[in-house]
């Protein structure tokens, strides 16, 4: 095929607030900003999703509750519309994010086309779909097999690709493609965004995510709950899901006024621009998005150090690694960056350095066309 000519690419990903939905959602943005043709796949419009941008298609898959089913089926509605879509719109590539149950039905929906109408399949792993699905026997078997008939196959981080091979047993090519993020010009001054946070000269310490288990809120609060001085500091934690659980545990840690929650936010850039540092507790990430969030905005974090952040954060000079799971360690590396203005922002600018040189679009996004166009030359259309 001509290397230069601009592709139709179909993207599928769960369309909510998720580390995997985010990243696809950029990448068809930034796919259509460069003149292809991208077609987004899923039940719901991805968050995120640009409306009324030229080149960018959104097409749903309607599932039916049929009586007859205890539980209704996603697989097979998805196949078909990413087989109907590949066909009406003679994709070249379908690229699945997140393996389950996406990859799958993209191997399938590939199946029920003639050779000449069959696009590529791409699947990107993004974490736990290898390191919670891939272990689990009722779903392992499913993903190999996925793996294995893809086209091509990447993975979010040199940590996921070894986890992918000794979870999975997968033994076949992936490609390493960190995450990117382009941050959206804020929409409120940081002044204006701290005011409406409660924020005078406290510094403001910030957290995001879905709020799963996986995330450790116990570890977060319980490591807020040991900075001292208390008044040194406001939390602010950005909520993909309802916070809710956690009131009893912010009251019983005497955190009232040290917090301040917003769930589902859109504009996450203002609250980015408006901390000062990020605090991640995660059990495991394959590469923890939120931090590079934090980061475009010259916000180092402190972490754990574990799964694939120590690929992203580079230990005391664009943020803390903490080697411990332990509130106190994490507590006194939070107080460290409170206390010492001058190392913070310095931490921040070399962050938001290492964010552009390594995890910016204008990195990542052309490692997505390289591959595009690597996949369709071997296998070319019938
Ligand atoms: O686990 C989440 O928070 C969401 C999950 C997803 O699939 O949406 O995020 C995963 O993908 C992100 C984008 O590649 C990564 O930055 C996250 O680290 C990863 N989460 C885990 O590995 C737990």
């Amino acid at each position: 095929m001509d290397s230069g000519r601009s592709l139709k690419i179909g993207i599928t990903c769960y369309p909510s607030v998720g580390g995997s939905g985010i990243l696809a959602s950029a990448l068809g943005e930034e796919l259509a900003l460069r003149g292809h043709e991208v077609h987004f796949i899923s039940y719901e419009r991805p968050f995120r999703m640009p409306a009324n941008a030229p080149r960018l298609y959104f097409h749903p898959v309607v599932i039916n509750d049929y009586g007859l089913f205890k539980y209704p089926d996603y697989t097979l509605p998805l196949s078909v519309k990413m087989a109907e879509v590949s066909r009406d719109h003679r994709l070249d590539v379908l690229h699945v994010h997140y393996a389950v149950p996406h990859a799958t039905a993209a191997i399938l929906a590939r199946s029920m086309l003639p050779p000449e109408q069959q696009p590529r399949v791409v699947t990107t792993l993004h974490g736990t779909d290898t390191t919670l699905l891939g272990a689990d026997p009722g779903y392992g078997p499913a993903i190999h097999h996925a793996l294995t008939h893809s086209d091509a196959v990447t993975v979010v981080s040199d940590f996921l690709k070894q986890e992918t091979q000794r979870v999975l047993g997968f033994d076949g090519p992936m490609e390493v493609i960190h995450n990117f993020f382009t941050p959206r010009q804020p929409r409120r001054s940081r002044e204006e965004v701290r005011r409406e946070l409660g924020v005078k000269d406290e510094v403001l310490i910030l957290h995001s995510s879905n709020l799963r288990p996986l995330k450790r809120i116990d570890l977060l609060l319980e490591t807020v709950a040991r900075i001292r001085p208390r008044d040194s500091f406001k939390l602010v934690i950005l909520a993909g899901e309802s916070f809710a659980p956690f009131a009893s545990d912010v009251r019983r840690l005497g955190l009232k006024n040290h917090i301040v929650v917003r769930e589902k936010v859109n504009d996450i850039e203002d609250y980015l621009q408006a901390a000062d540092i990020g605090l991640f507790t995660s059990e495991t990430e394959s590469f923890c998005l939120s931090i590079l969030e934090a980061m475009c905005f010259a916000c180092p974090s402190v972490s754990r150090r574990v799964g694939g952040i120590p690929e992203v954060i580079e230990n005391n000079v664009t943020g803390i690694l903490s080697a411990s799971d332990d509130a106190e360690a994490l507590a006194r590396a939070v107080e460290s960056l409170i206390k010492d203005s001058a190392r913070r922002v310095a931490m921040g600018r070399a962050a938001r350095q290492r964010a552009l040189e390594l995890f910016s679009a204008a990195i990542v996004v052309p490692r997505y066309e390289a591959l595009y166009r690597r996949v369709c030359e071997c296998r070319p259309k019938a």
